[in-house]
């Protein structure tokens, strides 16, 4: 259950409608002033930033075993969310979300920014194909809330406009965490 919830968050499957930019309408601006997914509303407080998400999940869940408790092994994998989160995200926002950066009258800039998301996100990739994924998982050979992290990004791929077959680990990876029953559910909550 708990990996599911994870791979929920982690996938920025809330029930909000983007079409309709839910996410910028007062109750969920009240939560998250960013106007951003995910937020996760905790009884401690809210809390913001996928990997801040994900780190808290694994803490209060620590049965789960979805982050390691070595200060090192644990600092890889935030490592590894920061990287997907400030980098590979990032990359990836300059496809639809070039407003952030320029003027949307700017209609130049705005495709100079989308044309650039092949390169930039498949540069992430490549990175990630070549440094991590040097088990079945991204730590090797313990599952992680880095996984279903990369799954939902990973899933960007064809969209972004990369060529996956350039990335047999990260493709062989995706297989498999497709095959896992609380992946399974949770792409079926995500399209019901
Ligand atoms: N740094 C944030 C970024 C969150 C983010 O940009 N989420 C996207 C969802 S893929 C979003 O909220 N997009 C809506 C928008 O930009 O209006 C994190 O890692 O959680």
């Amino acid at each position: 259950v708990n990996d599911l919830a994870l791979f929920q968050l982690a996938s920025y499957s809330t029930g909000l409608d983007f079409k309709s930019a839910e996410h910028q309408q007062s109750d969920y601006a009240q939560l998250n002033p960013k106007l951003r997914v995910p937020t996760l509303v905790t009884e401690q407080g809210v809390l913001t930033e996928t990997p801040a998400i994900l780190a808290f999940i694994a803490q209060i869940f620590p049965k789960s075993d979805l982050a390691p408790t070595a200060p090192f092994a644990f600092a890889k994998l935030q490592e590894f969310a920061s990287y997907i989160a400030s980098t590979l995200h990032v990359a990836h926002a300059h496809r639809m979300r070039g407003h952030r950066w320029v003027d949307p009258e700017n209609t130049i800039a705005i495709k100079a920014m989308q044309d650039k998301v092949p390169t930039s996100v498949g540069g992430a990739f490549e990175y990630i194909e070549q440094t991590y994924l040097n088990g079945p998982f991204v730590m090797g050979e313990t599952y992680s809330y880095a996984d279903p992290y990369l799954f939902t990004v990973s899933r960007w791929l064809e969209s972004d406009g990369v060529e996956v077959a350039a990335f047999p680990k990260i493709q062989a990876h995706r297989e498999r965490m497709v095959e896992r029953q609380t992946v399974k559910a949770a792409l079926a909550a995500q399209s019901a």
